[in-house]
């Protein structure tokens, strides 16, 4: 039935794994405002503060208790199982699609547990909390590593593949996205422009017109594995209308 499918992920694939999202109920920018934690001049202004609050996050990370969910395992078994084009867009820092076997992704905003040299750009695998003494190896003098994080006002990264992919789409599934940052926001847009079906894993429901064709209200954990199998039994979401509820 489909042959390119691009998924973009957002916080609320990770949310059923423990980690917070960003806009819910006791969501990470609750105790912060993004200006000061997530952009460059709130990084020049207070480093102490921006890598606290990555160093947090980090730590969260490599908790134990913190694993992939059947979502994220869902969507790698898309990947390896489909015969089509595949690629996966997330929003998340975290490394949890990886841990449910994803191989070919796209971090469109960075990696959580990256550090990256300010003059060389250059990435480093994180091994101790960001700091003064977390330093480059590739300059002399060596450069305090910064997060490899795409902040406000930042150029995601991939963003002429993705766009390639979208122009050529003819499925565009999106989960547990609040929609509310671009340009990963405008992806249905373009996905709808060229003509691809599109759907919408949400937790809640929209509460205003929305660009998806379709919406699937629930937890990604229950409803994801659901709709891979589904497409990977060549159905199309037209007949999967007993679990989708079209938009009015
Ligand atoms: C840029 C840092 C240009 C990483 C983040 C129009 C066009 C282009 C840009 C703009 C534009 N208008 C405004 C802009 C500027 C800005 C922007 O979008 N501002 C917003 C606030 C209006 N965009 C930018 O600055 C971007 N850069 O455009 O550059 C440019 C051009 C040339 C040269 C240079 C630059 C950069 C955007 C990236 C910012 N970085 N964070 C980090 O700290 O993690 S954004 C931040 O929000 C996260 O990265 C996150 O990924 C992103 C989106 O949040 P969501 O993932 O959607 O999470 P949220 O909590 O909001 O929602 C969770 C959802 O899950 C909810 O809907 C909930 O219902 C649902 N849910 C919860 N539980 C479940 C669930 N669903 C299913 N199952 C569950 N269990």
């Amino acid at each position: 039935m489909y042959r390119h499918i691009v998924v973009l992920t957002g916080a609320g694939i990770s949310a059923e794994s423990g980690i917070r999202t960003f806009r819910d109920q006791d969501g990470l920018w609750e105790e912060h405002h993004i200006e000061d934690v997530a952009t460059p001049e709130g990084y020049e202004r207070d480093p102490e503060l921006v890598e606290r609050f990555y160093n947090l996050r980090w730590e969260q990370l490599k908790s134990t208790d913190v694993k992939a969910n059947p979502a994220h395992e869902a969507l790698a078994q898309l990947e390896a199982e489909f015969d089509g084009d595949f690629l996966l867009v997330t929003q998340n820092v975290d490394d949890l699609h990886e841990r449910g076997g994803s191989q070919r992704l796209i971090h469109m905003h960075g990696e959580l547990n990256k550090g990256r040299c300010p003059r060389s750009r250059q990435t480093f695998l994180l091994r101790e909390p960001f700091g003064p003494d977390n330093v480059c190896t590739c300059c002399i003098p060596p450069q305090r590593l910064r997060p490899h994080i795409v902040w406000f006002g930042e150029m995601p990264f991939g963003m002429d593949r993705i766009h390639d992919a979208l122009e050529r789409c003819d499925l565009f599934i999106a989960i547990g996205t609040s929609g509310t940052v671009y340009p990963a926001a405008g992806f249905v847009d373009i996905a709808n422009h060229h003509g691809a079906q599109t759907v919408e894993v949400n937790l809640a429901a929209p509460d205003r017109h929305s660009q998806f064709q379709w919406h699937l209200t629930g937890k990604a954990g229950d409803i994801v594995p659901r709709l891979v199998k589904a497409v990977l039994q060549g159905k199309s979401l037209c007949s999967l209308a007993d679990v989708l509820q079209e938009t009015d």
